[in-house]
This record gives structure tokens, sequence and C-alpha cells, in this order.
């Protein structure tokens, strides 16, 4: 039988996540989720990444904004707003009741793991979420305004700076989750979501010997970047900031070493002689569920075309 290992982060990974859920089962494929995004506001414990696969898995996700929970109001956040609270992170009423049953698990004792569990579970999702590690990690962005957490780079200042590198505050003490280290044991392969390969699924890679045991499997990878644009986020405009290419190509050769294949969108086809792994075109701009579905597809099938290194 098949088991999958996706590594994911973001809207974008979130994305093939629901296209990979819908052709594999809960004992075939588990999600690794990057929690490098996560932070206490409010009084509450967020966690981006998280949520956006919980919503994505659950088809309740906001495709207006690409994050936070569909059909949300906004009365909290407007109120608070007019109170002089701080209402730069935009928290949708329905999303709030989220954040909060979390932050009291959290404070009751129990893991992220666990609180992850029982939200999806609430909210009908199959497969297992496991974030990447029960331990804090927090990416810390390095950019012209200084060093800023990332939801102060990514929400406040809208991606403003000017990127120069980042770090992950904790990484060397946090201990990767359980559920991945079995499920490593016996896995056939892993699939990196196109995600943003700098804040997304780098904290992943740092973490505790996860990148040194991925090494021993055959692994995907999914370019974020379509025709030198980043489909959600500031991908693209990190590669630039950081005097690389804004392609595929420089996508590819970050994750040197690590990946034995790549799939780049069917528009960079060309671009397939510059990448010295074995390359797969298709489309991989996912607008309907059956984009997300084909996409899964041909990731599988490609991984499977693998064999472990
Ligand atoms: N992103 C924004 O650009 N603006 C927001 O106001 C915002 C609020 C928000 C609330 C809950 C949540 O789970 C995510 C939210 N995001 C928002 C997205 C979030 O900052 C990013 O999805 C990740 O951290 C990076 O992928």
């Amino acid at each position: 039988m098949t088991k999958i290992l996706a590594l994911t982060g973001g809207v974008g990974g979130a994305k093939l996540a629901l296209g990979l859920a819908q052709i594999l089962s809960p004992e075939q494929l588990l999600f690794a989720v990057n929690t490098g995004d996560d932070f206490e506001h409010l009084g509450l414990h967020i966690s981006p990444d998280i949520d956006s696969l919980t919503y994505a898995l659950a088809q309740q996700n906001n495709t207006e904004t690409g994050w936070g929970r569909a059909g949300e109001t906004w009365n909290f956040i407007e109120t608070l707003g007019s109170l002089g609270g701080e209402d730069w992170f935009r928290l949708g009423d329905k999303d709030l009741a989220l954040h909060t049953v979390r932050s009291q698990m959290l404070g009751s004792g129990m893991s992220l793991t666990e609180a992850t569990a029982h939200i999806a579970q609430h909210m009908g999702i199959q497969h297992t979420i496991a974030p990447m590690s029960d331990d804090p990690v927090r990416t810390i962005v390095h950019c012209d305004q200084g060093d800023l957490a990332f939801q102060h780079y990514f929400v406040r200042e809208r991606c403003e700076p000017k990127v120069s590198g980042f770090s992950f505050s904790g990484i060397h003490q946090a201990r990767l989750n359980p559920l991945l280290k079995s499920w490593l044991n016996d896995c056939d392969g892993v699939i990196i979501c196109p995600s943003n390969p700098f804040v997304s699924v780098d904290p992943l890679l740092q973490l505790d010997g996860f990148g040194e045991a991925l090494k021993n499997l055959p692994v995907v990878a999914v370019s974020p970047i379509v025709g030198g644009i980043a489909i959600k986020g500031p991908a693209a405009k990190m590669l630039q900031e950081m005097n690389m290419p804004a392609t595929a190509v420089a996508v590819a050769n970050h994750y040197q070493g690590l990946i034995d294949g790549f799939v780049v969108d069917a528009e960079d086809k060309k671009l397939i002689e510059q990448i010295n792994v074995p390359t797969i075109s298709t489309p991989s701009v996912m607008v309907t569920l059956q984009h997300r579905i084909d996409l899964a597809k041909a990731c599988v099938d490609f991984l499977m075309t693998l064999s472990a290194p």
C-alpha cells in the first residue's frame, strides 16, 4: 500500500493537500505542517499554516482572502479596532472560535497535535494533520527593518521589507512530532507541496533530523513559482531580494541534495533542461477541485517512478 508524507505550509500547499486527500486514504497519507508562522496574539495561540490546511481539507477555506474560514463575519475584529485593540491581524468571528478552542486546550496542557486533531475531527476531517513539532519554533525574518517576527513581516508590514534571510528560533530544541518519526519508518515517499521554500518548508527540513531522514526516501517537490511569479505570497519577492532568480529553477536548486524529482507548471516546460533532477511539467495552477486532484495524481504517479536514493 502506498504511504506518502506531504509537507505543507501556507495557502498554496494547502491546495495540493486537498487534492492528495481526495486520492489517498488517511492510512496512506499524513500531513506534516509548518508551525514557524505561529504566534501568540490577543492572548490566543495562532497557528496559521495548520489552520490553512484544516480549512482546506474541510473545504471551508475562504477563497477571497486565501486564509481563514469561508463565510466569515468580522464583528469581533472591527469592534476590537473601535476599542483601540490590535486589529492588523484580521481574525474572523468563526475563525476566532477555532483559535479560542485551541488556546484553551493548550492552556489545559494538551499538545498542539492533540488540539489540532480535536479541531480536525470536529470539522469532519479524516486525515491526520501533524504539526512538525509540539515544541515552539518561530520564524524570524531578517530584513531592512531589523529582525521581525513572521506575522509582523507578513501581515503587519505586508511583506514590504527587503528580506536578507531567515532564522527559526527554538529549532535546535524542538523535537520532531512522534507521529512523523513513526510514519517515516515505513513510508514510500514524500511530496513537498507548492509552499514557500524559505518560510514554509525550510523550518520542517531543519527540525530535529527530519531533513536528514527525508534523504533516505524518494522526494518530489512542486514548484510554488510559475512563470516567474509566486501563485500566492512573497516567494518570488524573497528569491529576488536574496539575489536568486524568481524561477522554478531557483526553487529546485534550493532543494538540491534533498529532492529526487521536481514538478514545474506546464508553462515552465522549457526550464526542465536547466534542472538537474528528473522533472515533469504539468498544470499546477489550482483553481478547481479537479485541478487539485489532477496535480495530486501527477505527483503521486511521478513519485512512484522514483526509486529511493
Ligand atoms: N494574512 C494576511 O495577509 N492578513 C491577515 O489579516 C491575516 C489574518 C489571518 C488570520 C488567521 C490565519 O490563520 C491566517 C491569517 N493570515 C492573514 C494568513 C497568514 O498570515 C499566512 O497564511 C501564513 O502565516 C503564511 O502562509
